[in-house]
């Protein structure tokens, strides 16, 4: 796989402050495929210096014309498509459908949204006698995690740029060359020289001098909740902007009268795209005690058809693998009763984990509380409407979830009273416009959309 040896700072590919590097590993057959530089505080200094210095010019920019720099970052994308595929596929391990699908084709649909919102957003609005102008907040230190390379870089850099900030991003460690393919497509976009840096690194050392550098005005980060709640504590003592995409455990509520086959085949395919590795994943399905068995017996069927190595691909690294095994023997020894999968791992080589599925499941569990990134599904019977309502809200996290009931109001009606950020009523479609973010510890503020955009924007207001 093609690998840059430099950081991508101030428009031009430079050479790292450091000589370590990073070894990128295929996770489908544990083989190294390339070797990226490990950022240090120099790195992350000389890429904050060039955002700053890039700022003033880029802020001032007509919104249409920072429109067509993001169409144009947009057709870069497009064309790069079949390659950043094969490097999502070739780091990450998603099935080559996926990676075209998915994971390369999703951020094209997002960055076109917000060339669109560039160019029609209001950043000026009248109120009473005065005039409120929607200004950048400044400097931007986007860290982003591995299980969607692309898409996690682009929610965060297509709106901060439409904002009118600049950048400086810190990828995960794990795909990095996915990130380093998305430099190039800015570059060819053509934007300004210092608007878009690239620092890869280690979140401990890179990360976390950008999240701390007293030159960024924001941190937008999405991993887990333990790393996001030192970001947010740091950005809270800087008294910095913070927007924090953590974890979740949403729930798939199956209310009596609906379609139960269809809601659990959904339900399945849900949590087994991208092997589980999705915070937003239905991965704790809510059924009525009654239809458990039944449910139970269906999602076996489903989980069937994901054969690893085919349909799901492997976990990111040993780490993830480990964890996700060790979560599934929890389940086990807690009383859950496994009714597909297990711990053994399915193929000798890849760090592959069983498509599995437990019901049984009580709230106390550990496999129902904690994030488990793998394709794991919990069943929880529950007794009644409300004790249903209960189990689906009583986790720290509130990031997504679904209802299926027999008609559209009643699941409404259940979604009205389910804290969390984004809900799918009787298996709706993927909307690129509505905000995504989450209730409780599943984050602060928004991405996608309008939502997303006002995330990196300070008002200003004037009085007449
Ligand atoms: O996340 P980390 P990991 C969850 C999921 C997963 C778990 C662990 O449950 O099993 O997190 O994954 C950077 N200062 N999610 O260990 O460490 C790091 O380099 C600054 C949910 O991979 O949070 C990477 O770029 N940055 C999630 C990013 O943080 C630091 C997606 C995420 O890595 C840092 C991924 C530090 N001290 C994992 N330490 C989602 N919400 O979608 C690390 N980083």
């Amino acid at each position: 796989m093609k690998a840059h040896d430099g950081m991508y700072i101030d428009g031009a590919w430079r050479p790292a402050a450091g000589t370590g590097t990073i070894a990128v590993v295929n996770p489908a057959d544990e083989q190294v495929i390339g070797h990226v530089p490990a950022g240090t505080a120099e790195d992350v200094d000389a890429a904050v210096r060039a955002a700053r210095a890039a700022l003033p010019a880029w802020a001032a920019t007509a919104p249409a014309d920072r429109a067509a720099r993001i169409a144009a970052l947009r057709d870069a994308l497009a064309a790069r498509k079949d390659e950043m595929a094969a490097t999502i596929t070739a780091e990450l391990g998603a099935p080559p459908q996926t990676a075209q699908a998915i994971h390369a084709g999703l951020p094209v649909v997002v960055a076109g949204t917000y060339a669109d919102l560039a160019a029609a957003f209001a950043f000026e609005e009248k109120v009473g006698n005065s005039t409120v102008l929607m200004e950048p907040v400044g400097v931007v230190g986007a860290i982003t995690p591995w299980n969607y390379p692309l898409h996690q870089i682009v929610a965060k850099v297509a709106p901060a740029l439409a904002a009118g900030c600049t950048i400086v991003l810190k990828p995960a460690e794990d795909t990095p060359l996915t990130a380093q393919l998305f430099a190039e497509a800015v570059d060819a976009a053509g934007l300004p020289a210092g608007v878009f840096n690239l620092v890869t690194g280690l979140g401990p050392v890179a990360g976390q001098a950008l999240a701390e550098h007293d030159g960024v005005d924001m941190v937008s980060f999405t991993g887990s909740t333990a790393v996001g709640r030192r970001i947010g504590a740091a950005a809270g003592a800087a008294v910095k902007r913070v927007a924090l995409e953590l974890g979740g455990k949403s729930a798939n509520v199956i209310l009596p009268g609906a379609d139960l086959a269809r809601a659990v085949s959904v339900g399945i395919a849900n949590v087994m795209s991208n092997s589980g590795q999705t915070c937003s994943a239905w991965t704790r399905m809510l059924v009525h005690r009654d239809l458990q068995d039944e449910a139970a017996d269906l999602a076996a069927a489903a989980v069937a058809k994901y054969v690893p190595g085919d349909r799901v691909g492997p976990l990111v690294n040993a780490k993830q693998q480990e964890r996700v095994r060790g979560y599934i023997e929890k389940g086990i020894a807690e009383g859950a009763r496994l009714v597909a999968g297990g711990p053994e791992a399915p193929l000798d080589k890849g760090y592959y984990v069983s498509p599995t599925v437990f019901a049984d499941v009580t709230p106390d569990m550990t496999i129902a509380r904690e994030e488990i990134f793998g394709p794991v599904v919990s069943i929880l019977p529950y007794e009644d409407e409300d004790d249903a309502l209960r189990i689906a809200n009583g986790t720290v996290y509130g990031l997504a979830g679904a209802v299926w009931a027999a008609d559209d109001e009643t699941a409404v009606a259940f979604a009205r009273r389910m804290e969390t950020g984004q809900v799918d009523i009787n298996g709706g479609r993927f909307n690129p416009l509505a905000p995504f973010g989450g209730y409780k510890q599943s984050g602060v503020g928004r991405e996608l959309g309008a939502h997303g955009l006002t995330e990196y924007l300070q008002t200003k207001s004037l009085q007449f």
